[in-house]
């Protein structure tokens, strides 16, 4: 395409999902005109998928937010900067008076900058002098950072997605990346096609399963017993990598002892595997000089998510497949910067470089630089949020960027949750399910309008540019919460993103080297050292824990407790679309709407049969906590004994049906795995209404 007609084209990188694809964005009379992959960016070397490239109609959507509103009595109205801002600012130093700072969170939205993120964290930190600060990182991939955190040491992608291409073998399980990493999930058929052995694991038939040389349906739910039977027939069968265990590891003894019990007759009891499909991708990935671990929310989002995930750490420790060009350990994270809010420290446990809050010496450092006194007690995860605001001890949430109220598990209690706030301030590109409760509601910038950073799966943090102004009244993220910081006293002292990216390198050995001149058009994979040299590959000589060495977890598997029974005979998994991104906020106002209207339940025809249900029929669907209503289409490729649907409309709510169940370590929801019933409504199906675009 000719760059000719565009009035500016500016290189920057796509804010959906966790690829960190390279776009350029060409604008026209202050509009997006068109977006087109840029040929060098280094996760996607020219390409891009339906949404990145097409989905940006939604920022120049007539129902973008363009000024502050206030509630008064039953509705909003608009409000100027001054006032909202003014209510927002007393209204939060009214609370932490009355009630201290602990009556008070904020949640970082894993779709804005790091920057942004930065200055809420200190905006909760040092303003208002809590650690209550949380992101999306806690529903996603938390079991992920807390996992590699205890056996390698750090939260991150142990390689790069160039690994797909020098990797012999690899298994991908409980990620779709054809649907929800579609660059990644590209490369990757493409790598398959040339010669990759995959292994896919997964209770639906995804399409990376048809290029697999074995697919695993294993049940949703069983995931420990699949890895400890890999794991078993790997070292029963010798392929075992002695040298490397010896060498770089420590634990080995128990977890052999453990595996002793996975025999895969055993293990073809608790998953439905076949024994044999098991043995063959133990040796797929086995056999491999050079294997990689690709995983998504079929591993973390359930109750024990964090221990799956140390046994695939296990499994790569086993074989030496770690620290090596194709041997590399990659949890395909979600959020454009879901990695990123958290390397940065927006959790209530961890500062930047997820150093713990109570470590004395990081609180000083940063006490230094900041000029106030710091807390040294955990702040709440969202989910203690949710319940310490219905018990009275919230009083207030900050909440930037996040959805809760449609995207968080158990929707009827994230609304009681927010019906209990004295003051709920959100700050988001659009009116949403959350704000609906919300007292003050700020008109934020979405990624095309600001200057930042954001870090994609491989740890790459690349820059993003503004390619047009926010629209009528909204301002950036990071302009709101250093303004707001002002008025409660603590001055940051920071104008631009750049000068918070300076702040973050003087207080996190990670991001020592990293300025916005050296990113370039590459970006950096931190570790990057003050002279600016950075890390493709963690881990090459030793683990970043205390003495070097990677640690082993003998850890058994244990059933979820949300089995299913005679009332709740079927297990619904979710999950994504293509077509759309998480609420839909953004997605469902552009043309995507055309190519996927609205959202159905999927549901084997031997589940369908036995509940009387016909293809394209309407059905209930009930679980222990709620119910919904949705078609119902039949399809062999998930596994009997499950459905499948996704959340990306707020009109199915589907996460009134999702329960109370969590990770033990990190309290990620159990989204994979609710027991529910399904059964005919004998009501047609309300047709779709048209797909309308309110550009304004
Ligand atoms: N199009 C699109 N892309 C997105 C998003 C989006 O909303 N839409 N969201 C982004 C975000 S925030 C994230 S975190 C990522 C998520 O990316 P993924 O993790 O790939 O996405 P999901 O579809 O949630 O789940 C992946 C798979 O896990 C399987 N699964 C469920 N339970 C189990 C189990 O017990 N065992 C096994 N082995 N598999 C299981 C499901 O069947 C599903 O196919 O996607 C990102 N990209
Ligand atoms: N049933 C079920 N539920 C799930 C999941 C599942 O697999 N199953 N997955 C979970 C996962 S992994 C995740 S990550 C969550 C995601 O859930 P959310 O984080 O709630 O979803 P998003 O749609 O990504 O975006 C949140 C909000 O950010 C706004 N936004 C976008 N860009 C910006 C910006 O630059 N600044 C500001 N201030 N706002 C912005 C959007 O308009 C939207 O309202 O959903 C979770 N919910
Ligand atoms: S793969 Fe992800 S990062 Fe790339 S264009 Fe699509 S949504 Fe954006
Ligand atoms: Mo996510």
């Amino acid at each position: 395409m000719s760059t000719e007609r565009f009035d500016s084209t500016i290189t920057t990188t796509c804010g959906y999902c966790g690829v960190g694809c390279r776009l350029d964005a060409h604008a026209v009379a202050g509009r997006i005109a068109s977006i087109s992959p840029a040929l060098d960016g280094p996760a996607n070397r020219g390409h891009a998928c339906v949404k990145g490239r097409f989905a940006h109609q939604f920022s120049r959507s007539r129902e973008r937010l363009t000024a502050p509103l206030v509630r008064e009595g039953g509705s909003f109205r608009i409000a100027t900067w001054e006032e909202a801002l003014d209510r927002v600012a007393s209204g939060l130093r009214r609370i932490r008076d009355e009630h201290g700072p602990d009556a008070i969170a904020g949640l970082a939205s894993s779709r804005a900058t790091n920057e942004d993120c930065w200055v809420m964290q200190r905006l909760m930190r040092a303003a208002i002098g809590t650690n209550n600060i949380d992101n999306c990182s806690r529903v996603c991939h938390s079991p992920t950072s807390y996992a590699l955190r205890r056996s390698f040491g750090m939260s991150g992608a142990t390689g790069s997605f160039d690994d797909i291409d020098a990797a012999g073998a690899a298994i991908i399980i409980g990620a779709n990346p054809t649907q929800a990493h579609p660059v990644v999930g590209a490369r990757i058929k493409q790598a398959a096609l040339r010669g990759l052995r995959l292994v896919t694991i997964d209770p639906r038939r995804i399409e990376l399963a048809d290029h697999a040389v074995v697919h695993l349906s294993a049940r949703a739910g069983t995931n420990a017993a699949v890895m400890l039977g890999l794991a078993h027939v790997v070292a029963r069968d010798g392929l075992l990598d002695r040298d490397f265990m010896d060498a770089r590891t420590e634990g080995w003894d128990r977890v052999e002892e453990l595996l002793e019990a996975y025999e895969p007759s055993e293990v073809e009891r608790i998953t439905g595997v076949p024994a044999g499909d098991l043995e063959l991708a133990a040796h797929v990935y086995g056999e491999a000089s050079t294997a990689s671990i690709f995983w998504g929310l079929g591993v973390t989002e359930h109750r024990y998510g964090s221990e799956v995930v140390q046994l695939l750490a296990n499994l790569a420790l086993m074989t030496g497949n770690v620290g090596r060009p194709g041997s590399a350990l990659l949890p395909l994270r979600g959020q454009n910067n879901v990695q990123g809010s958290s390397d940065i420290g927006a959790l209530p446990d961890t500062y930047s470089g997820y150093r713990a809050v109570g470590d004395e010496a990081t609180a000083r450092a940063f006490e230094e630089r900041w000029g106030v006194p710091l807390s040294r007690e955990k702040g709440m995860t969202i989910p203690q949020m949710f319940d310490a605001a219905i018990a009275g001890d919230l009083r207030a949430m900050f909440i930037m960027g996040e959805d809760v109220a449609q995207t968080d598990p158990d929707s009827a209690h994230v609304a009681r949750a927010m019906e209990s706030l004295e003051l709920l301030v959100c700050q988001d590109i659009f009116e949403n399910e959350t704000t609906r409760f919300a007292d003050v509601i700020l008109p934020a910038s979405a990624f095309l309008e600001k200057e930042g950073t954001f870090i994609n799966a491989e740890r790459r943090i690349q820059h993003v540019q503004p390619a047009i102004s926010p629209p009528g009244g909204a301002r950036t993220d990071f302009d709101i919460i250093t303004t707001l910081s002002r008025m409660l006293g603590h001055e940051m002292g920071l104008d631009t993103p750049a000068d918070a990216m300076a702040d973050i390198a003087a207080l996190t050995p990670e991001f020592a080297g990293v300025t916005f001149e050296r990113l370039g058009r590459r970006g950096l994979q931190w570790p990057v050292s003050p002279d600016g040299v950075d890390s493709p590959i963690l881990f090459e000589h030793e683990f970043a824990l205390p003495g070097g060495r990677g640690h082993f977890a003998a850890l058994p598997y244990k059933p979820s407790n949300e089995e299913p029974d005679e009332e709740l005979p079927l297990i619904l998994v979710t999950g994504r679309r293509l077509e759309h991104y998480n609420a839909g906020t953004m997605t469902r106002r552009t043309r995507n709407l055309d190519l996927m209207p609205t959202d159905w339940l999927e549901i084997h025809p031997d589940d369908a049969a036995a509940a009387g249900i016909a293809d394209g029929e309407l059905v209930e669907v009930r679980s222990r906590v709620g119910r919904i209503e949705i078609e119902a289409r039949l399809t062999e490729r998930i596994e009997p004994g499950h459905v499948f649907t996704a959340f990306h409309f707020p009109e199915i709510r589907t996460n009134l049906l999702v329960g109370a169940e969590m990770d033990i370590n990190t309290s990620c929801p159990q989204y994979k795995v609710v027991a529910v019933a399904v059964s005919p409504l004998g009501r047609p199906v309300a047709a779709a209404a048209p797909a309308v675009l309110a550009e304004a």
